[in-house]
């Protein structure tokens, strides 16, 4: 038997969609890649208090790295542009990648963002734990309206993953709040920045989410999703990252037989 015709895909992605997304996901995967090797070259230049957490924000983006690259391939083998027209190979995209990479960052980002605020022992603990147990819910639940057909599904599971979003966001501003008063002044507005870039790019996520509710046609809700969460990837990842590295190195300026500015005591 002749192998099946590549399927017309007409209503689905245009060749611009398509590549758009394709350049979105290169761009990641090379976005991802770079900041791990900042991120883990940077280490020697903190104090080893705060190592841990550059350690952490690198494992964060080394792991997206690998998923932006299965990805990418998964991206590249769902679809062939044959004379300006996209037609699907039958083997579907798989969004699993990216819902297992949520999985696995989520809880380490909000780790990364507790281990840079040096708190004491049990408070980095059970914070860790609250909030990555939060996180991990988030994603699990988001999952199957993800991947589901009907538009009510999506909105069910969309909602039910929004009640760890708001304990998150909730925990992020008032547990971790009164912490924040009590770093040292020259780095509170840094760790409120990071707090605000984490917050507004999560944020980011359920709008994304919501592309398939506006309805419109074509190929331009998946291209909203893909290219949506592409964006919001870099910022919560390597913009966060960035943003810890630069509190860490802020921080160990006052860490005893290593910063310049050791022995005066920070303000408070
Ligand atoms: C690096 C990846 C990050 C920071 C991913 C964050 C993802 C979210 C904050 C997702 C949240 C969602 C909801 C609050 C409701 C709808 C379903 C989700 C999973 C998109």
């Amino acid at each position: 038997m002749a192998p099946a015709a590549p399927e017309q895909n007409v209503d689905l992605l245009s060749a611009s969609q398509y590549f758009f997304v394709y350049n979105a996901f290169s761009f990641t995967l090379a976005c991802m890649a770079a900041t791990t090797l900042f991120l883990w070259f940077a280490r020697s230049q903190v104090a080893p208090a705060y190592r841990t957490a550059l350690t952490i924000s690198g494992l964060v983006t080394a792991i997206a790295a690998y998923h932006y690259w299965r990805i990418f391939e998964s991206w590249d083998s769902a679809y062939d542009v044959i004379d300006g027209t996209v037609t699907v190979t039958g083997l579907a995209f798989n969004d699993a990648y990216r819902y297992v990479d949520w999985l696995l960052t989520v809880p380490l980002l909000l780790i990364e963002l507790v281990l840079v605020m040096k708190l004491s022992r049990s408070e980095t603990v059970s914070k860790s734990w609250k909030l990555g147990i939060a996180a991990a819910l988030m994603i699990i639940l988001g999952y199957p309206g993800e991947i589901s057909d009907t538009i009510q599904e999506r909105a069910i599971w969309g909602a039910l993953s929004t009640i760890p979003f708001l304990y998150i966001v909730w925990e992020l501003f008032k547990g971790l709040g009164e912490s924040i008063e009590r770093q040292p002044v020259e780095v509170r507005k840094l760790i409120k920045d990071a707090r605000l870039v984490t917050f507004a790019s999560w944020g980011f996520y359920p709008i994304v989410y919501m592309a398939p509710f506006v309805g419109a046609g074509g190929g331009s809700v998946e291209t909203a999703l893909q290219v949506g969460y592409t964006i919001a990837d870099i910022i919560a990842k390597c913009g966060v990252g960035i943003l810890i590295y630069v509190i860490a190195a802020r921080k160990s300026e006052f860490e005893p037989g290593w910063g310049a500015k050791a022995g005066t005591a920070p303000a408070t």
